[in-house]
């Protein structure tokens, strides 16, 4: 672990790298947050539905989710309570993948996307998000798979890619742990915490925290 000067240091460093967001300070831990309780996983139940703005409706088991292709991406991750972490390896489905090789078939009416998670748990964000290289379905972070308090089995993630500001950032909370379905949507509809007064497109670089 690096001492608390050693951080600061750090700190320095990423922000001269132009990587630190306004009010983000660097955490060394990767912090837990979310609201209610952390949920099973029966991996003979457990499924990930597609619906909505599709041409076909799409339900994976867990094993056939295993089958998708992957990628890896190194990202920085940055908290509306204003702790950012960098250089994670996050590894999982890339929807943009999913649409490209007729995985998952959009209507052309097919304008924003709701990540639904267990206990109802919702957030929103627009399709061209979601088909960034910064947003995964991600099961996997620095090689082992999601602790529970991260959201295992499954849980979209969006971050900060270094070197592609021309990709849109918004705060963590834009990533749905215990994620269980992909809703296309022709208009936008609030999540949880944006129905809390979360700012609704959530850019880091804005400093968009709050509606
Ligand atoms: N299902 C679910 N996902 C969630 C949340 C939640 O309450 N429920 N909270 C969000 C918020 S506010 C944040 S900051 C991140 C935190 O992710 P972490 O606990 O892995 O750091 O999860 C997001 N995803
Ligand atoms: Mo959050």
């Amino acid at each position: 672990m690096f001492e608390s000067k050693d951080r600061r240091q750090e700190e320095a460093r990423l922000r001269a790298e132009n990587r630190l967001p306004p009010g983000q300070a660097l955490t060394l831990k990767f912090p837990v947050l979310h609201y209610g309780p952390v949920p099973p996983f029966d991996p003979a139940t457990w499924d990930l539905r597609v619906w909505g703005e599709v041409e076909q409706e799409v339900r994976w088991t867990w094993e056939e989710f295993n089958r998708l292709p992957r990628v890896q991406v190194r990202m920085d991750l940055h908290c509306v309570t204003r702790w950012s972490t960098f250089d994670m390896v996050w590894e999982g489905v890339s929807v943009r993948m999913l649409v490209e090789q007729g995985l998952i078939r959009l209507k052309p009416s097919a304008r924003y996307v709701m990540q639904h998670a267990e206990y109802g748990y919702t957030v929103n964000l627009p399709l061209e998000v979601v088909l960034q290289d910064n947003f995964l379905l991600a099961t996997h972070v620095d090689g082992a798979p999601l602790t529970p308090e991260h959201g295992y089995p499954l849980r979209g993630v969006v971050g900060a890619i270094p070197g592609r500001p021309d990709l849109k950032t918004p705060y963590l909370w834009k990533g749905a742990k215990w994620l269980r379905g992909l809703e296309f949507m022709a208009e936008d509809r609030p999540g949880f915490w944006e129905q809390a007064g979360y700012h609704n497109e959530a850019d880091v670089w804005k400093e968009e925290r709050y509606a």
